[in-house]
């Protein structure tokens, strides 16, 4: 039997609650298909770490993940450390390190779930967001000089390379010829940032060619947030730089009903490394500890994770298992406006999978 072997990094506050729910889900699903199993290797790397090792993660860290067949990330931030330590320091160094270029984030409102549209249902808002995940605004270029003076200043620099916005961009084209609208927005600020911004309008005019069979149009950063209010089944898949496009998709995953419904992946698109799934939320310090926490943005991530491993009819099995769940307003968690605990859902998705 195939044995896939899986890097856990459940990380800090929920992310330690929603990752060994993923991974009890994932292991149901592999009893109840008998063609293939995981084999787990989790890892303690995150805020606790830090405290004891004054680093995240280790050196040698990316060494230990290289021979995965996939990552399954919690998340990172910890209440007593800085945030952007903690997000440098691991979910980065990992994303970065492994080249996992295209972030990858879908949005639907899931059935029985009520997001503030009310007006739409689950066909009027399926998008795909795709994020430029290695560069841009978050490309760690900049810094501060005569700190705590009068005079200080201080730069992040949004670094956008030819090479990078292209392949970002071809991701993209492709991802939407695969879909069946074939639909893609190129969203950016071209008006304002007057030099890369216009870089990736030009090159996505040129790559356009390539797929004469998608339609695209672009729209500004402000004016996409706009649209994704007033006209949502205007949009099908969209692309964005690192930062707009995190915006956009915790906009589109309140959207949706809830920021700990909405799933992505951290793609090395090449698969020279092993790529990255996660919910989008992050630590969630109000909640965590207090079994609240949904993990259904982990059990979607989860499914990712099983299509990129080329196992799509088991992932058609959880993403069915994880629908059955969110129509029953009685599992919901007390983000949906439910009492159900992160222990129930995860029971819950395991009964319908062994069904
Ligand atoms: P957050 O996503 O942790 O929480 C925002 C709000 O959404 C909170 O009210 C939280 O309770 C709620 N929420 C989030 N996930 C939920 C879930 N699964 N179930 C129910 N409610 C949920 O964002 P934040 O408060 O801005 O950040 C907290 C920490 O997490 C910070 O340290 C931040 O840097 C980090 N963070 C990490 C990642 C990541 O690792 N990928 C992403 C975002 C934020
Ligand atoms: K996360
Ligand atoms: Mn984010």
């Amino acid at each position: 039997m195939k044995t896939y072997t899986i890097a856990s990094i459940p990380g800090d506050g929920i992310g330690k609650e929603v990752v060994p729910a993923g991974q009890t889900v994932l292991q149901a699903l592999a009893a109840a298909g008998n063609s293939f199993q995981f084999a787990f290797e989790s890892f303690d790397w995150g805020g606790d770490y830090y405290r004891q090792h004054g680093v995240m993660m280790p050196a040698d860290g990316l060494d230990a993940l290289r021979d995965k067949d996939a990552i399954l990330f919690g998340s990172a931030g910890d209440p007593h450390i800085p945030d952007h330590i903690t997000l440098w320091g691991l979910r980065l160094k990992i994303c970065q390190g492994f080249d996992q270029y295209a972030n990858v984030r879908p949005t639907r409102i899931l059935p029985g779930i009520d997001g503030p549209l009310k007006r739409c249902g689950p066909k009027d808002l399926d998008w795909v967001i795709v994020r430029e995940n290695s560069e841009g605004e978050y490309s760690g270029v900049g810094g501060r000089v005569h700190q705590g003076h009068p005079i200080e200043a201080a730069t992040d620099v949004s670094m956008m390379t030819r090479v990078g916005v292209e392949r970002i961009l071809r991701y993209a084209f492709k991802l939407a010829q695969s879909r069946p609208r074939k639909l893609l927005t190129v969203v950016t600020k071209s008006n304002a940032q007057r030099h890369a911004m216009v870089m990736w309008d030009e090159i996505a005019v040129q790559i356009s060619k390539e797929f004469p069979d998608v339609t695209s149009d672009k729209e500004l950063v402000d004016a996409a947030t706009a649209r994704m209010v007033n006209r949502p089944a205007t949009l099908d898949t969209i692309v964005a730089t690192n930062l707009h496009a995190d915006i956009l998709s915790d906009l589109a995953a309140a959207l949706a009903g809830s920021l700990g419904i909405a799933p992505t992946g951290n793609i090395d698109p090449e698969r020279r490394y092993p790529s990255m799934f996660e919910p989008i939320h992050g630590s969630a310090f109000d909640i965590m500890g207090k079994g609240l926490a949904n993990p259904v943005g982990t059990f979607w991530s989860c499914v990712m994770l099983l299509e990129h491993l080329g196992e799509p009819a088991a992932a058609k099995r959880l993403m069915a298992a994880i629908e059955k769940v969110t129509a029953d307003p009685a599992l919901h968690t007390r983000d949906l406006g439910g009492q159900a605990t992160t222990a129930q859902v995860t029971q819950a998705v395991c009964a319908f999978l062994q069904a």
